[in-house]
């Protein structure tokens, strides 16, 4: 017997100034009608012949012309999300690093993680289906994870600077529309702060308050407490932030004004001239090892970059030499590892502490870490979602790529036990500071995501009660040399992996090859990974100086080429500095 059920569905809704107010006007309908109205949406949004879209390590991400229906139907599949986990979900329109043209979307759950694994197929499934097949791939959907549709659900969503992010939103919106989702549409913002205020939401103002307002007070009343510690001799409350052209520029200065004159920043690369990651931001200056254009730098003055949407942060200086420096993800977990363990011994709390890191790591960070800090160290796959997971088999997890995208979680026994102890007179007095010290530490650190902002914050304060300057925190252990490149091959899934991707197991012989050429160096390490953001294979190698470094990455390269399908010009080798 067939059933007809009817569902609410919103037919209005009227966004106010304040967020949250949300005039909203339902009607009945049929999910036979919804269905059939997104395959009639998608004629404003047709998918283009020939292409194949994948849920990467971070969402769909390709050149912004092409995306208008991938973010028609991502709005489809959050506003089922939604559904599913009874909660509201957010949708983040951004590419992060790459250049301004290209563009990306990716879905948060409630409580600010990525969008877990198993949905990664269902976004991968819509995305690809064919106009007219939309209604049954959503059905397919439906049926698959036994989604409520009758249920309502809500979405936040949010956008990074580039210039094609509206109209990708309002692609986006129309999806949300026709699934009769209510939604948020907070403009430009942050990617970490899109999944805090998706997880303040949910926890119904619990890990704060849900506004972006409510964000910098968070992290300012946090920083502003942790930095009463005193004159300082060597650490200077000044520095130059890289805000690679993007959101993350136009959000400090919103921070700055809460920071009042603890912290004084010189914001550049703040999108008024320059265009969005051009010779700037985070992966420039870890790709690139040099200072980003745009800057004037000073002996040892600290510097910052950030990523385009303020999700990754590095460190940098040059020395009075000239040499530049890079502090970047691992020296960051390393510094804060260390700082958090030290707390946390200081309070007597019985927590275990561990730092989980990617292949990329350089070798030093793991080898100081275990051997000298005697910290635990694990190894996960590349991609937060993978980090994150590990992290969270600690009690206090540091989790950083070693590109600078990394947060602390603190499990919810760690918390508790955290708090208690800062609350409790029976303790010394010194036990309970540093007990208070960490619960600060947890308000200052975004435990959704990997936040440049938040990081930064994070670091300044441990660098001023270390009284460190940027070279005394760089020399806590030296970097190996190292080098990354990317090969254009044919099929970049030719080439596959094991053992947290340090072990080629595809195509046949590359590994064997790899490892002769590793055994040629001292200090050598080196691996191979097809790129799950760009349409390319990754090579990293490592080694004693930079020159070996470099013409390892290079072997290798020539290895993935011949065997993996290169195209174009096989790689050169490298030039004679
Ligand atoms: P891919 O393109 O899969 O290597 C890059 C970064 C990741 C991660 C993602 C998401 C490197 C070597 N890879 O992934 O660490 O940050 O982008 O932005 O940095
Ligand atoms: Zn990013």
């Amino acid at each position: 017997m067939s059933k007809v059920i009817l569902y609410f569905r919103v037919v209005q809704v009227s966004l106010c100034s304040t967020w949250r107010q949300v005039r909203i006007v339902y009607s009945t309908c049929k999910m036979s009608d919804i269905l059939a109205e997104a395959v009639k949406g998608a004629a404003a949004h047709p998918r283009p012949e020939g292409i194949q879209f994948a849920y990467g390590t971070a969402g769909f991400r390709d050149k912004s012309t092409i995306l208008d229906p991938v973010l028609y139907r991502m709005g489809l599949l959050a506003a089922l999300r939604s559904k599913a986990k009874k909660a509201t979900v957010a949708v983040m329109i951004t590419a992060s690093h790459n250049p301004e043209p290209d563009n990306g979307v990716k879905l948060v759950d409630p409580m600010g993680e990525m969008l877990e694994e198993s949905w990664e197929e269902h976004a991968t499934d819509l995305a690809n289906a064919k106009d007219e097949d939309i209604g049954s791939a959503l059905q397919r959907i439906i049926d698959a994870v036994d989604i409520d549709i009758s249920l309502p659900s809500d979405v936040f969503v949010a956008r990074d600077t580039r210039p094609s992010g509206p109209p990708l939103t309002q692609a986006l919106l129309d999806g949300l529309k026709v699934m009769g989702s209510t939604f948020t549409d907070f403009g430009i913002l942050t990617t970490p702060q899109l999944h805090y205020l998706v997880r303040c939401h949910n926890s119904k103002g619990a890990y704060g308050e849900p506004t972006e307002e409510g964000y910098y007070k968070k992290l300012a009343q946090a920083f502003l407490k942790l930095r009463k510690d005193g004159a300082k001799k060597k650490y200077e409350p000044v520095v130059i932030i890289d805000g690679a052209n993007g959101v993350g520029a136009l959000k400090t200065r919103k921070l700055q004004s809460h920071l009042h004159e603890s912290l004084r920043i010189t914001v550049c690369n703040d999108g008024s001239s320059g265009k969005l990651n051009e010779k700037c931001g985070a992966d420039f200056v870890k790709v690139q090892q040099k200072p980003p254009a745009g800057l004037e730098i000073q002996p040892g003055q600290r510097c910052v970059s950030f990523d385009g949407d303020a999700d990754r942060v590095v460190f940098f200086y040059v020395n009075k030499d000239g040499v530049f420096n890079l502090l970047d993800g691992d020296k960051i977990s390393t510094l804060i590892a260390g700082y958090l363990g030290e707390l946390v011994s200081a309070s007597g709390l019985q927590l275990n502490i561990g730092v989980v890191q990617t292949a990329y790591a350089n070798g030093s960070s793991t080898r100081y870490l275990e051997d000298v800090m005697k910290v635990p160290v694990s190894c996960a796959k590349t991609g937060v979602k993978h980090l994150h997971h590990k992290a969270l088999e600690f009690d206090v997890g540091v989790y950083f790529e070693a590109n600078g995208h990394g947060t602390v979680l603190f499990s919810d026994q760690a918390e508790q036990k955290i708090k208690a102890a800062s609350q409790d007179d029976s303790l010394e007095s010194s036990k309970r500071e540093a007990a208070t010290r960490l619960t600060l530490m947890m308000d200052l650190i975004n435990q959704t995501v990997g936040d440049a902002i938040s990081d930064f914050l994070v670091v300044e304060t441990i660098l001023s009660t270390r009284d460190w300057a940027a070279e005394d925190w760089n020399m806590q252990y030296r970097d190996l040399p190292s080098r990354l490149l990317k090969i254009k091959v044919k099929d970049r899934t030719a080439v596959q992996t094991t053992d947290a991707e340090r072990c080629a197991t595809a195509p046949a012989g590359l590994q064997e090859a790899i490892n002769k050429l590793v055994a040629k160096y001292q200090q050598g390490r080196s691996f191979v990974r097809p790129s799950g953001t760009e349409d390319v294979v990754r090579v990293f190698a490592e080694a004693d100086t930079q020159a070996n470094a470099d013409m390892l990455a290079h072997e290798v390269s020539v290895q993935v080429y011949q065997l993996a399908g290169g195209v174009g010009d096989q790689p050169q080798p490298p030039c004679a500095p």
